[in-house]
């Protein structure tokens, strides 16, 4: 959680802890002139994406021949459609080298775009909307360095390594919020085109795999295992899970609270040796899931819990399976991580500026845990307010890297909701959240979106109220909710 960020502590992680930049960092690519205008055009990463390609599935089979080092093999077979004729694909990649590619099962033309971490693939006719195709790409070696953009602190997206030593046996596992996933999978790399994912993990004896979805059957090779996992929901590329790493996988008992009272599977990874003061952070997930699902509706997923990792990293809320670094192992960030399952991978930001649909959304869930707990929800308001009377605030849809995951996405974002909740009233509140999930999981919306489903579902008072707090440019009075 970037709010508590403690940015020399990353740094001297970096500088102490990570194995050597195989490749020097890349300045932002230049923005896509409108002749060429074939990516999304994201308003803040602008040459993510490609206009017109929607990847379906994205069947990935990566190889961890040794823990803690970069290196890694990958396999990716993916489903695509297009909503425009397609004369090339163009993924995002930056990754490691390219081996093969396959355009359903015939090896295809390739080129790779570096500055723009593209990978270009030219099929033998174009892709035409109706269409389907299946492009598998192979590749092997150590993935590229993305730094990351919006925080104030170093930190490399995407594909991390922890060496062996200090306690640890070497660790890998992804962080890719928001756009580190193709540092290690040539991707459609931005929130707008959610996809299922199949993950196969392929990693020395003694070691586990972990990943987003329900566990298959382990295949046991010689001198390898192969774990599997089926994320069934869409999600946002950057959500995916991977990890690798000297785990115990520790089983909860089910959780009724998916649709129509569905189980959920509870389980936690814990690096062998993981303290108690560490996981006892987890124990009361159970009880979190149903304070949640009761304001949010019915759970997204069909798995939920945590992977905990070393590194002095922010915590992400990566599907089905928060990445929890021991530091931040606190109820207050577990409660935002596992309320991101609802906002940020069900219900996706359809472009980064809209981002704090997510994190507003996420901080609102410690002041409805606290509430739960018998705690003074209001006081938590106004110690939000208060930071932000003192640290300046903006309009909630962002403008630039840096704004992505400030205070405003954060605490303004939630008293976005707070202010929601004092126009209409708990039930109404819980009426619209719920509503709000059910339209919107396994899609991407705007913050315009939003304003105008409000507006449908609780009227214009409470459209009204939320819109103050995304579009003044001061602060609005603090809101009051009536009990
Ligand atoms: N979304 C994270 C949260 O829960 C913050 C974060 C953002 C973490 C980007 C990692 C990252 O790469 O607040």
């Amino acid at each position: 959680n970037s709010t508590v960020l403690p940015g020399l502590l990353i740094l001297a992680a970096m500088l102490a802890g990570g194995p050597p930049a195989p490749a020097q960092p890349l300045p932002a690519p230049p923005p896509v002139s409108a002749g060429a205008a074939r990516t999304l055009n994201d308003p803040i990463f602008p040459s993510l994406g490609q206009l017109g390609l929607d990847v379906r599935h994205y069947d990935v089979a990566l190889t961890v021949a040794e823990p803690g080092t970069p290196e890694l093999s990958g396999a990716v077979t993916l489903t695509l459609a297009a909503t425009r004729p397609l004369a090339e694909v163009r993924l995002d990649f930056y990754g490691p080298t390219v081996t093969a590619v396959r355009w359903n099962g015939q090896a295809a033309p390739f080129r790779m775009e570096p500055d723009r971490q593209k990978l270009v693939v030219t099929p033998p006719a174009p892709l035409l909307p109706g269409q389907e195709a299946r492009l598998t790409v192979e590749y092997q070696g150590a993935p590229g360095v993305i730094l990351d953009p919006d925080f104030s602190t170093p930190l490399r997206l995407g594909w991390q390594a922890v060496p062996a030593g200090e306690g640890g046996a070497g660790a890998n596992f992804t962080l890719s919020e928001p756009q580190g996933t193709h540092t290690f999978l040539p991707t459609n790399d931005h929130p707008s085109d959610k996809a299922t994912f199949t993950t196969r993990v392929t990693v020395p004896p003694g070691f586990t795999a972990a990943a987003s979805g329900l566990e298959g059957a382990v295949v046991e090779g010689s001198g390898t295992r192969t774990f599997v996992f089926t994320q069934a929901e869409p999600i946002p590329t950057y959500a995916l899970a991977v990890h690798v790493n000297r785990f115990e996988r520790v089983m909860a008992p089910p959780v009724p609270v998916g649709a129509n009272g569905a189980p959920v599977v509870r389980r936690d990874y814990f690096p062998v040796g993981t303290a108690d003061s560490t996981r006892s952070a987890y124990a009361r997930t159970d009880e979190m899931l149903r304070v949640l699902s009761g304001w949010f509706g019915p759970y997204p997923f069909g798995a939920y819990g945590v992977a905990v990792v070393t590194p002095p990293l922010p915590a992400l809320e990566t599907a089905t399976l928060s990445t929890m670094p021991v530091r931040s192992s606190n109820e207050r960030v577990a409660v935002h991580e596992l309320a991101h399952q609802w906002f940020g991978d069900a219900v996706s930001p359809a472009t980064w500026a809209d981002v704090w649909l997510n994190e507003g959304f996420a901080t609102y869930a410690e002041l409805l845990w606290t509430e739960a707990q018998g705690g003074d929800g209001q006081a938590v308001a106004a110690r939000w307010y208060a930071i932000l009377a003192q640290g300046g605030t903006r309009p909630l849809v962002a403008t630039q890297a840096g704004q992505l995951f400030d205070r405003s996405a954060y605490q303004r974002g939630a008293l976005a909701l707070h202010a929601l909740r004092a126009a209409v009233g708990d039930a109404a509140f819980r009426a619209f959240l719920h509503a709000y999930t059910a339209r919107f999981s396994g899609k991407s919306l705007t913050t315009a979106d939003l304003l105008t489903f409000a507006h449908t579902q609780v009227g214009g008072a409470g459209e009204a109220a939320l819109r103050t707090w995304v579009e003044s440019p001061g602060l609005p009075p603090l809101p009051v909710p009536a009990h």
